[in-house]
C-alpha cells in the first residue's frame, strides 16, 4: 500500500508525561514511527513523502486561534527564558465550566491550558513541523486515493484523533482523520464516513462533525466510564442539528474480548455501507492489542490481518491514519497485518 512517511515526526519528541502523579517516559515516541516504518520496507510498501500544503483544510478543521498559538507555542516559551529550551511546558489551569474561553489570556501556560484538554500531550520545539507533516500526509493520501488508487496510509506521528477544533490532548496536536476527510469533501466526495478503532474514543474527530451529515463518525472503543478520554464516547452521543444520526458511538467494557471486538466492528461496518459514502478514512489506533501498556483489549497479532480483510469488505477507497498502539515490539507487524489484510482480500 502507499504509504506517506517523513523523517519530520523525529522532531516530536518529548522525554516525560504525567501518569498517575508521576513523571514517565512518553508512551508516545518517535520509535514507533521507526518500527512501522521498517516494517513497511521489509513487506515491500512503497514509501513517499507528503506535499506540503495542508494549509487550506486545517482552517476547515481546526479554529484560526488555536492554529496560530500551535505554530508559535515554542518560539513564545522560548521568549519567557530562553533556558526553557530544555523544559517542557506542562497546562496547570483550564477553562473548565463557568470559566470564560473566549478571551484569550496574555501569560503563556494560562494560553497552553485554554488550547489543551489535559496535562499528558507535551509540546517540543519540532511538535508543530511534526503535526503539520502528519496533517500534510492525510492531505497527500487522500489525495492519491480521491484520484483513484484504492488506499493509502498515514505512517506517521503525532496522532490526532482526540485533538478537536481548537485544543490538543492525548498525545494528539492536529486531527489529521479530520484533514483527510475534509479533503475527500474538497475533492468533491458527497458523503465520506470516518472509522475510528483506536482503543480510546477518538472525541476530536466526534467533536469536529458531530453537527454535520456529510461526514459520519463512527467509533469502537474502551467505555468512557473507566477509560480516557472520560468525557466523551458514550453511546448516546448520535449526533446535534443536522448530524443528528450521523455519530455511532459502541462503547465496549475494558477487558472486552476478541469476538465482542469484532461483533461491534460488524455493527459499525453496516452503519458505514448504510451512510453510502464514497469515501473511507480509517483511523488506525492499535493498541487494542492484548500487549498494549496503556489499554484493555485482547486482539492479537494475527485478529489484525482480519481487521484489514474485513474493512476491505466495505469496497471503499480507504485512507488509513496512525493514531495510537504503544507496544512498541509489535507495533511495526500489527499495523501492516491490516495493511496487508486489506490488501489481500
Ligand atoms: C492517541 C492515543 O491513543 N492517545 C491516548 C492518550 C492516553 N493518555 C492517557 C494515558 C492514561 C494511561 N492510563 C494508564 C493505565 C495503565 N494501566
Ligand atoms: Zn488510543
Amino acid at each position: 500500500m502507499i504509504s506517506f512517511f517523513t523523517p519530520q515526526h523525529e522532531g516530536h519528541a518529548p522525554a516525560t508525561e504525567f501518569l498517575r502523579g508521576e513523571r514517565v517516559p512518553c508512551f508516545e515516541s518517535p520509535a514507533r514511527a521507526h518500527v512501522v516504518h521498517a516494517e513497511l520496507v521489509a513487506r515491500g510498501h512503497e514509501l513517499r513523502e507528503p506535499g506540503d500544503d495542508c494549509t487550506a483544510l486545517l482552517a476547515q478543521v481546526h479554529s484560526a486561534r488555536y492554529l496560530a498559538f500551535l505554530r508559535n507555542a515554542w518560539g513564545d516559551w522560548l521568549a519567557l527564558d530562553p533556558a526553557n529550551a530544555d523544559v517542557q511546558p506542562f497546562p496547570s489551569i483550564w477553562p473548565v465550566r463557568s470559566l470564560r474561553s473566549d478571551v484569550e489570556p496574555e501569560n503563556f501556560v494560562a494560553r497552553l491550558g485554554l488550547y489543551s484538554m489535559d496535562n499528558g500531550s507535551p509540546l517540543v520545539a519540532g511538535t508543530w513541523a511534526a503535526a503539520k507533516a502528519g496533517a500534510d500526509a492525510a492531505a497527500s493520501a487522500a489525495e492519491i486515493v480521491g484520484a483513484g488508487v484504492r488506499s493509502a496510509f498515514c505512517a506517521t506521528r503525532p496522532p490526532g484523533h482526540h485533538a478537536g477544533a481548537d485544543f490538543m490532548g492525548g498525545y494528539c496536536f492536529l486531527n489529521n482523520a479530520a484533514v483527510a476527510a475534509q479533503a475527500f469533501r474538497a475533492r468533491g466526495c458527497e458523503r465520506v464516513a470516518i472509522l475510528d478503532v483506536d482503543y480510546h474514543h477518538g472525541n476530536g474527530t466526534q467533536s469536529i462533525f458531530y453537527e454535520r451529515a456529510d461526514v459520519l463518525f463512527v467509533s469502537l472503543h474502551g467505555d468512557p466510564r473507566t477509560e480516557y478520554p472520560f468525557f466523551l464516547g458514550h453511546a448516546d452521543e448520535t449526533g446535534a442539528g443536522a448530524g443528528l444520526g450521523f455519530n455511532l458511538n459502541l462503547p465496549l467494557p475494558a477487558g472486552t474480548g476478541v469476538a465482542a471486538w469484532f461483533a461491534a466492528l460488524d455493527t459499525a461496518c453496516a452503519r458505514i455501507t448504510a451512510h453510502r459514502p464514497d469515501a473511507l478514512v480509517v483511523s488506525l489506533g492499535l493498541d487494542t492489542f492484548a500487549g498494549d501498556p496503556i489499554s484493555h483489549f485482547h486482539l492479537q497479532t494475527a485478529d489484525f490481518s482480519r481487521l484489514g480483510v474485513q474493512l476491505a469488505g466495505l469496497g471503499l477507497p480507504t485512507v488509513f491514519v496512525l493514531e495510537g498502539g504503544y507496544a512498541s515490539a509489535e507495533l511495526g507487524v500489527n499495523a501492516v497485518n491490516v495493511l496487508d489484510g486489506f490488501e489481500r482480500a
